[in-house]
């Protein structure tokens, strides 16, 4: 009786973990997939495409028959107390037939998956390039001066968005200045990891216009989770306009404003950090922030046209309300360009999350910024620090902030 019971109990469990594995199946295959690598949005995903479907299909095929056959052994010989079979030692037929099998399936997948490989290393064709750098915890995405990419003169560093032309073959240059991190834009190309020292190549090429998210997949500390990043794709036309913004000269604020009190707020507190190109002490010196004399990665992100990105932070925070941001996300690829050329309004500015950034960094995501707690290890802060400031800064740093773009 008692027996009894505890089978009932356990296929009953049994069953709900099934009924709650194929909830979680069917929810993972949800529309709302902005990760999802079995959509590729660009040539160099459906190569990995034209690659792992087939090889998924012949994998499961071989699973089915694996699992069948398995079946049919363990009821079909079950032991009912019939006697122990005759004993036997080795099939040479059978052992030569089921190495070759394997073997020449191996060889089968190996071909293709070998010329994937060689082609997604070409970098002989591309055409714009783009260099990335992993740091704890967010990527700094760096345009140098080149012909490449319809002609770059200045160099442009943003953080967390990376902007490219659709259709153009743009060559990620990626290398990390402390942990290994690892670049994944699934809808546009496998992952590669990033390493301090090395520079690894991902090719990117975007059919369409969008926005194609990715998030760090190598497991590098404290803030790991706050590591997101997205590859923003215009029109060529549209990227020429993002391009001569970000290479605009400084405007400052006009005097007496509060934007102009930002500005010395932030020269006082941020520039020893964060650069913001062309901005210039009294004297007319330019202000060259030293972030490697404050933070062990030695950079922070360039604030310079700060509002002509969505996120901040490591793409983990979005720059925009929830209603603009659908407004860009979900626009359509004749429009997403246009949309996001539009840049962060005041009106769009989601200052709740920005504002409690500003107020208090550390608390909003987890970073080695109390020196202190890294007296014992010796280690250097990285990360933005909690900086004590009255909501009247925070005023004043807004609206000087929104002027950068
Ligand atoms: C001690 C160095 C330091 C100082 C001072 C500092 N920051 Fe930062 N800040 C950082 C670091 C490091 C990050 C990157 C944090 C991350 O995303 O993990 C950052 C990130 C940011 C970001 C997000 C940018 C992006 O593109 O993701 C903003 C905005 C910002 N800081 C504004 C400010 C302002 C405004 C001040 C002055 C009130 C300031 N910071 C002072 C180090 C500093
Ligand atoms: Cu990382």
């Amino acid at each position: 009786m008692e027996t009894t019971s505890t089978v009932n109990k356990m296929s009953r469990r049994i069953r709900i973990g099934l009924i709650a594995a194929l909830g979680l199946a069917v929810a993972g295959c949800a529309q709302d997939a902005p990760q999802d690598t079995f959509d590729p949005a660009g040539e160099n995903a459906q190569k990995i495409q034209d690659l792992q479907v087939p090889i998924f299909i012949l994998a499961g095929v071989v699973g089915l028959i694996v699992l069948s056959v398995l079946t049919f052994v363990l009821i079909r010989f079950r032991d009912r107390g019939q006697a122990i079979p005759e004993q036997s030692h080795g099939n040479p037929m059978l052992e030569i037939v089921l190495t070759i099998i394997p073997a020449l399936i191996l060889i089968g997948i190996s071909i293709p998956t070998v010329g994937t490989i060689l082609a997604l290393s070409e970098t002989d064709d591309t055409e714009c390039i783009i260099n990335v750098t992993g740091q704890q915890w967010w990527w700094e995405v760096d345009y140098p001066v080149q012909d490449g990419c319809g002609g770059i003169s200045d160099v442009i560093i943003t953080s967390g968005q990376m902007v490219i032309p659709t259709g153009t073959e743009v060559l990620v240059r990626g290398t990390s200045r402390d942990v290994i991190h690892s670049w994944w834009i699934p809808r546009l190309n496998g992952k590669k990891d990033m390493v301090p020292g090395r520079v690894h190549n991902v090719r990117l090429q975007a059919d369409e216009p969008g926005i194609y998210a990715g998030q760090c997949t190598e497991f590098c500390g404290l803030s790991h989770a706050n590591m997101r990043m997205e590859v923003i794709a215009m029109d060529p036309d549209d990227f020429e306009t993002w391009k001569a913004g970000q290479m605009a000269e400084y405007v400052a604020p006009e005097e007496g404003t509060l934007a102009a009190e930002g500005e010395a707020t932030f020269i006082a507190q941020c520039s020893r950090c964060h650069q913001v190109n062309g901005l210039e002490d009294d004297d007319g010196n330019p202000i060259i922030a030293r972030p490697d004399l404050q933070v062990y990665s030695g950079a922070t992100p360039n604030l310079s046209w700060l509002m002509t990105r969505n996120t901040f932070a490591g793409a983990s925070w979005d720059l925009l309300t929830p209603e603009c941001r659908a407004d860009v996300w979900d626009a359509s690829p004749e429009t997403v360009g246009e949309k996001y050329l539009e840049g962060v309004s005041p009106e769009c500015l989601n200052s709740v999350d920005f504002r409690e950034w500003l107020r208090n960094a550390p608390a909003k995501k987890p970073m080695y910024t109390d020196p202190t707690e890294l007296e014992e290890t010796g280690g250097l802060p990285r990360g933005m620090p909690d900086l004590g400031l009255g909501e009247d800064q925070i005023d004043q740093l807004v609206a000087y902030l929104l002027e950068r773009q």
